[in-house]
């Protein structure tokens, strides 16, 4: 049996947004997940990163694996330490592991195996301008693999635009114990995250947690 079921998910739905971009609703029961996260936070604490621009990020981050995405005034990149407690970042938790496997292998990624998993925590008015994810080496391989999202918590509206910055884009709410996976011609495009709408979710009160797990380096 699949953890994804052993975990109380009731998902069955495969909904493909566009090509390589394929939403699971309700892929996974928050709840379970939750304590892995916190142990994690525990050992890397959330903290709001500096853009090389000098503003201070509206969203709390932090990371597990065996690298993580952090900014300063140098620019973004990725570290194998934390720079807070310059230790290296907590390993993935392997239920968490598990689990992104099977949403990558039931969206048509059979072999993914992530080695980043940066945790973003929104409050009330917390947004992602719209970026691509291109700072990892791996994205830039023919055969790159995808990035792979799970939200909890508050319901966010995502966007969706296109490989240039100026292409129009979609919006899509994310809802708590969705999985998104992003990869082939989807992999580089631009996305971003509108100011999160002030709300209490039942298990996580005032916030929106969201996972992503990536593949940094070989
Ligand atoms: C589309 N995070 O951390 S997840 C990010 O909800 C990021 O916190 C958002 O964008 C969040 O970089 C969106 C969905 C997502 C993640 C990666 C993507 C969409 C993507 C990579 C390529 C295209
Ligand atoms: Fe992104």
């Amino acid at each position: 049996m699949s953890v994804q079921a052993l975990l109380f998910s009731k998902c069955e739905e495969i909904q493909t947004l566009r090509p390589g971009v394929i939403l699971l609703p309700s892929f996974f029961v928050s709840a379970i997940i939750l304590p892995e996260i916190k142990s994690v936070l525990q050992k890397a604490v959330l903290r709001y990163f500096i853009t090389p621009g000098g503003k201070k990020m509206s969203v709390a981050m932090s990371n597990c694996g065996d690298y993580g995405w952090i900014s300063d005034r140098k620019g973004y990149q990725y570290s194998q330490k934390d720079p807070l407690s310059k230790k290296p970042w907590p390993p993935i938790p392997p239920l968490l592991y598990k689990l992104v496997q099977e949403a990558a292998e039931l969206a048509g990624f059979p072999k993914f195996d992530p080695n980043v998993c940066l945790i973003n925590c929104y409050q009330p008015g917390a947004k992602m301008s719209l970026h691509q994810d291109k700072d990892e080496a791996d994205a830039l391989r023919g055969d790159a693999q995808p990035i792979v999202s799970f939200s909890l918590g508050l319901p966010a509206i995502f966007l969706l635009g296109g490989l240039k910055r100026s292409d129009k884009t979609q919006s899509l709410v994310l809802q708590d114990g969705d999985a998104l996976v992003f990869g082939g011609p989807a992999r580089l495009m631009f996305h971003g995250i509108k100011p999160l709408a002030a709300g209490e979710d039942a298990l996580l009160g005032a916030q929106r947690i969201n996972l992503t797990f990536r593949r940094a380096y070989d």
